[in-house]
């Protein structure tokens, strides 16, 4: 784990100190394999090999969790990881211009996706698509993003999910003001017959993120509203091929304490205590008492993008390492060993993987062009002349190929 001693040495007699900005070979090595480990402070219930650590803290926001629950969080990520490594092999054969990866990271999103209710609102980055699931909308309904057919399909207000958001850090901003609106809207804070209309709000960033203005930004107007806001970071320990050790010289949970709210570090590997922490901060934000930080310590197991090639900047020993955490096998481990499940149950959620890949390269091969004109139809939410005039040129030039090979 990264401390804040680690890049603040003072510096040895005869050499400069070495900062976070210029640190030295042995200080990167030393920062890549730190990353590996999430620190006492983890919260953790489940261990890689399936044992159920008891936490006094937050084994109450999980108490309720049947074996049938359980099931049912280990079928949700398997059926996440199944689409997510489908629409990667589609990018490969050209069905798509670009996939973003969610391997390794299914715990943290499910747990998280899980603890909100219908009506607490999501704002996603473009890696969520675990959240997404759990919202409601199907694989299929991503692919447009993907293939450059549309910004998603979904009605954001309907299914309380957000579009997904590329510009990195930009929807920390969307989802503070949001956070503030349900504030001023009355809906934290109520108690007894009202409860039920409390909401809250839930922004997904990654570790890279954090650096950007409009998380902070974010985190100030969040804190001093105290709007209803869970900023749940995914430290899946890379920023493309930037280590988090480059992003920050403390864990990035602690950050929140600066700002005056409470920010919490969690095993993001770990399905339950994903899902209690989440609950916990959401119930906290629900009662009015303003913003929580949830810092889900993870691993991105494959490349950044299709673009990327992890090879070029990360050891593959930190990879192998990481996959002895995987977070499917350890709850797969845990209903084994306290035979919650059947062979057969683990035979029907792998039919249901192979049903839904099916069902989405055929979605994905089916998928008709748009019309051209349909790029201008959702730039503003009004009609704007300007855009008018470049669409009827842009249609204009277009129709000059009718009927021609273009
Ligand atoms: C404002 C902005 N700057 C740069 C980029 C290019 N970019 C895309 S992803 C990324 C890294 C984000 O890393 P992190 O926040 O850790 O999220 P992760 O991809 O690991 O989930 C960058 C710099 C961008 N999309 N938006
Ligand atoms: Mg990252």
């Amino acid at each position: 784990m990264s401390t804040p001693e680690q890049w603040t040495q003072p510096a040895p007699r005869g050499g400069p100190a070495a900062t976070a900005a210029a640190p030295t070979s042995e200080q990167v090595i030393a920062g890549l394999r730190a990353t590996s480990e999430g620190g006492p402070e983890l919260v953790q219930l489940l261990t890689p090999e399936g044992e159920r650590v008891r936490n006094a803290e937050f084994d109450p926001y999980i108490a309720d969790v049947t074996a049938e629950d359980l099931r049912g969080l280990y079928r949700d990520m398997v059926l996440v990881r199944r689409a997510d490594r489908e629409s990667n092999a589609l990018q490969r054969q050209g069905q798509l211009g670009i996939w973003v990866p969610l391997l390794g990271q299914e715990a943290a999103q499910i747990g998280a996706g899980r603890a909100m209710r219908p009506a607490d609102m999501a704002f996603p980055s473009y890696r969520e698509h675990g959240v997404a699931w759990c919202k409601g909308i199907k694989p299929t309904e991503l692919l447009g993003i993907f293939r450059g057919t549309d910004h998603g399909s979904w009605d954001s207000n309907a299914t309380r999910f957000h579009p997904y958001t590329i510009v990195i850090g930009n929807q920390v901003l969307n989802a503070a003001g949001y956070a503030m609106g349900q504030k001023f809207e009355g809906k934290v804070g109520n108690s007894g017959d009202l409860e039920s209309t409390n909401e809250a709000t839930m922004v997904f960033f990654g570790d890279g993120a954090t650096s950007q203005g409009d998380v902070h930004e974010g985190f100030v107007w969040a804190a001093v509203y105290d709007a209803p806001l869970v900023f749940f970071c995914q430290n899946n320990q890379w920023a493309i091929s930037e280590p988090t050790e480059r992003q920050t010289r403390l864990p990035l949970y602690q950050r929140a304490r600066g700002y005056g709210f409470p920010g919490i570090r969690v095993d993001g590997n770990d399905v339950l205590a994903t899902l209690a922490v989440s609950r916990w901060a959401l119930d906290t934000c629900r009662q009015g008492n303003g913003p929580v930080l949830i810092e889900a310590f993870t691993y991105r197991m494959d490349a950044h993008t299709t673009t990327d090639d992890p090879t070029r900047y990360r050891l593959s020993d930190e990879l192998e390492a990481w996959k002895l955490k995987d977070p499917i096998e350890r709850v797969r481990a845990y209903l084994i060993r306290h035979e919650h499940a059947e062979p057969g149950f683990f035979e029907q959620v792998q039919a249901d993987a192979d049903e839904l890949a099916a069902e989405l390269r055929e979605f994905c091969f089916a998928m008709p062009d748009p019309p051209v004109e349909q790029m201008f139809d959702h730039v503003y939410a009004e009609p704007s002349p300007a855009l008018g005039v470049q669409r009827d040129e842009f249609l204009a030039y277009q129709a000059g190929f009718a009927g021609g090979e273009h």
